[in-house]
């Protein structure tokens, strides 16, 4: 009898490693998931938060990223990439390339090439050229009158910064450089320039 219960006890213990397997057996395999249920109410809306001028964090925050954006110009105003006058800022990217090229690469930057419309905004168009000792393309064109510029849009032009004797081109000098001493010169647009814009 003795025997008997030992040998029992000795199948119930090498069995009990397949216990996982006997109870799956027993009790059968889960079922599937059942059916995602609707979507809930949408909660109550928060109470309102403080306003911006009262908000620390969000003050701190314009305060640090002004910061910032005034850091980053300083460094690009003495490098000579960028100046600001009034609300315009000039900036170049330092390449040199014909007209349409730069035309496009400023209107695809969000500005437009830079057309000096005051002896300020010519001043500082002129520091950059002095910087990188190169001429640029101004955003002016000729009319169908030979002679006789105008803004890109086509208003006429409201400032001239004509080199003596220029434009002298006759129609056929469609663009405008800048000379290094900030005066103008009209000239053929396929000329390798720098490439100034304004936004
Ligand atoms: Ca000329």
């Amino acid at each position: 009898m003795l025997l008997c219960s030992l040998t029992l006890t000795l199948i119930w213990l090498v069995v009990s490693g397949l216990e996982c397997d006997m109870k799956e057996v027993c009790l059968g395999t889960p079922g599937l998931t059942g059916e995602r249920g609707e979507k809930g109410e949408p909660g109550e809306r928060g109470p309102p938060g403080p306003p911006a001028y009262a908000d620390e964090e969000l003050q701190r925050t314009l305060l640090e990223i002004s910061h910032q954006i005034l850091q980053t110009m300083s460094v690009l105003s003495l490098q000579g990439s960028m100046l600001a006058v009034g609300k315009k800022v000039f900036f170049t990217g330092g390449q040199s390339v014909n007209f349409e090229a730069i035309r496009e690469s400023c209107a695809r930057a969000g500005g437009r090439i830079a057309a000096p419309r005051s002896p300020e905004e010519n001043e500082a168009i002129a520091s950059i050229v002095r910087k990188h000792n190169t001429y640029a393309y101004l955003g002016l064109a000729e009319g169908p009158t030979a002679g006789e510029f105008h803004y890109l849009d086509g208003t006429p032009v409201n400032y001239t910064n004509w080199y003596p004797g220029q434009p002298g081109g006759r129609g056929k000098e469609k663009c405008v450089e800048m000379y290094t001493d900030g005066q103008w010169n009209d000239k053929n647009c396929l000329q390798y320039r720098l490439a100034i814009c304004e936004f």
